[in-house]
Parts: C-alpha cells; sequence; structure tokens
C-alpha cells in the first residue's frame, strides 16, 4: 500500500511542476511577465482579444495568476 502512495505523491508533484515550468518556459526572457509576443510564440492560436482578456490588470503582460487563470 506504501508503494501506491508514494507513486501518487510523485504524480501529483509532478503536475504541479509542470504548470509552473510552463509559465517559465512562456516567459522567454524570465522577467516575470509574459507579453504578447511571448504567448504567441507559445501559443500561435492566442488572439490578441485573448490576450487582452487574459490581462485583467491591464498592463499589457500576464502575469503568474493572469497567466493560470487563461489556462484553467
Ligand atoms: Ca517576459
Ligand atoms: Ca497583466
Amino acid at each position: 500500500m506504501k508503494k501506491i502512495f508514494a507513486v501518487l505523491a510523485v504524480s501529483l508533484l509532478a503536475v504541479t511542476s509542470a504548470q509552473a515550468a510552463e509559465f517559465a518556459e512562456v516567459d522567454a526572457d524570465a522577467d516575470g511577465a509574459i507579453t504578447m509576443e511571448e504567448a504567441v510564440a507559445a501559443m500561435p492560436d492566442l488572439t490578441e482579444d485573448a490576450f487582452a482578456a487574459a490581462d485583467t490588470d491591464e498592463d499589457g503582460s500576464l502575469n503568474a495568476d493572469e497567466f493560470a487563470a487563461m489556462s484553467n
């Protein structure tokens, strides 16, 4: 039984780090914000409207929270 829990714990960790890595991957210059250019480079189908809708504080870039909200 312990082995099953260990496998589950590892799987959960993998999911968590995968989401974190995704933001870092899209944020090509690692400044903590995703610009329209960075977003489109990672997601070619993203429209300007979708980006603007995700940019809830309207500063022209997506922070980690805005990116997470858009991804969900
Ligand atoms: Ca950036
Ligand atoms: Ca923003």
